[in-house]
């Protein structure tokens, strides 16, 4: 059974592109099809004094369970070194499942959708470009819909929106 999926990437040590890339060839192994989304250069979310990042997000499919998605990533991730283990902190490669088909998982090592997804716009941004009609399997709404409420909150944080 083949599903679809959602990876947010993102690189903020080292050659933060080349990371992203390499990362992407691997992933590519283990999909019989993936779309990659531009690479976009973004300020740091959270803990705001680290390096800009780098952030991509593709769609693939793949055979995979959940699971063995996971063991793959962090395979890929500690190949790109395993410098920056802070939470939250910079680091060499991080790769989140955001979304796995409409599998809903609430574990303590593993959260799908992605518990943060829909706050960031260093993820949406690039979610509408490689798929602004996937549905948030929790939220109920599409990619694109969860971008144009985030913008609305963001230019008025007191969430009222004035259209
Ligand atoms: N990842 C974080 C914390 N903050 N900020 C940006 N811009 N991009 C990220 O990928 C990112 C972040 C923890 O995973
Ligand atoms: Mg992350």
């Amino acid at each position: 059974m083949q599903t679809e999926v959602y990876l947010g990437l993102g690189s903020n040590l080292g050659d933060k592109r080349g990371n992203i890339e390499r990362a992407i060839e691997r992933l590519r192994e283990l999909s019989s099809e993936l779309t990659v989304s531009g690479l976009y250069e973004t300020a740091p979310v959270g803990v705001t004094i680290q390096p800009s990042f780098v952030n991509a997000v593709c769609g693939m499919w793949t055979g995979l369970s959940v699971f063995e998605l996971l063991r793959e990533i962090h395979g890929i991730q500690c190949e790109a070194g395993v410098r920056g283990a802070v939470l939250n902190g910079p680091r060499m490669l991080d790769i989140d499942i955001l979304l796995f088909g409409n599998l809903v998982v609430d574990l303590p090592h593993l959260k799908v959708p992605h518990p943060r997804m829909t706050e960031r716009e260093f993820v949406l941004r690039p979610l509408v470009e490689v798929a602004p009609g996937v549905v948030h399997t929790v939220a109920k709404k599409t990619a694109a819909e969860l971008l144009a409420d985030l913008v609305d909150t963001t230019l008025d944080p007191t969430g009222r929106s004035n259209r």
